[in-house]
């Protein structure tokens, strides 16, 4: 099995296009294993339980997560369809990352950090994680959240099951460019 091929292709159902092969995902992102696998397979990608589990477990972002009696599977971050993925609060670190090309820069520090087309603007707890997210798209840069400053303001700040923390934007005043 190509895990790699495997995950992106879980990630464009899960995340973006459910529809894609005919399934709806829960209000907070869930769909049941056995539904995704018929859905898969009706439509090219036949999996067995233990390649998805190997998908899950070999993650190298653990991109997907299942719900703790194993039954129903998520991605743990990253949706553009709508979804409340009910993690609770968290306090953030006092400085997150953000990763990002160079040229989104000058539009950046004009309107801040917005989610885009996903569900929450995402940032790293490092910042090499961060370039190597931004690095994704072309020379990267890297800007320093002032998360404890926005948190104050009564920004709310959750941290994903694989570790992203997801906040609904960054004012300007919170960015600085490292
Ligand atoms: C940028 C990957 C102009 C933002 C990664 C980013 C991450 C703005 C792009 C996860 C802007 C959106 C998410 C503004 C934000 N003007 N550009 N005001 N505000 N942007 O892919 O954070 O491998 O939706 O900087 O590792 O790059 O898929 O977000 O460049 O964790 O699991 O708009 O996706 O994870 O791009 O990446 P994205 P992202 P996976």
């Amino acid at each position: 099995m190509d895990v790699v091929g495997v995950s992106k292709r879980l990630s464009y159902v899960l995340r973006h296009r459910p529809d894609s092969v005919g399934i709806a995902l829960d209000e907070a992102g869930w769909v049941d294993v056995d539904v995704l696998l018929a859905a898969l397979a009706a439509h090219g990608t036949p999996l067995t339980r233990g390649d998805l589990d190997r998908v899950v477990a070999g993650n190298d972002k653990r991109r997907f997560a299942y719900d703790p009696g194993g039954t129903r599977i998520r991605a743990s971050q990253g949706h553009s369809v709508p979804v409340a993925l009910g993690y609770a609060a968290e306090s953030p670190p006092a400085v997150l990352f953000h990763g990002t090309p160079v040229r989104h820069l000058p539009s950046i520090l004009t309107e801040g950090l917005r989610p885009g087309r996903r569900h929450a603007v995402h940032l790293s707890p490092d910042e090499a994680t961060a370039r190597t997210v931004g690095e994704r798209r072309g020379r990267a840069a890297v800007l320093r959240v002032d998360a404890a400053g926005l948190a104050a303001t009564g920004a709310v700040f959750t941290r994903s099951a694989n570790g992203v923390w997801l906040v609904d934007a960054v004012p300007p005043a919170f960015l600085a460019v490292l």
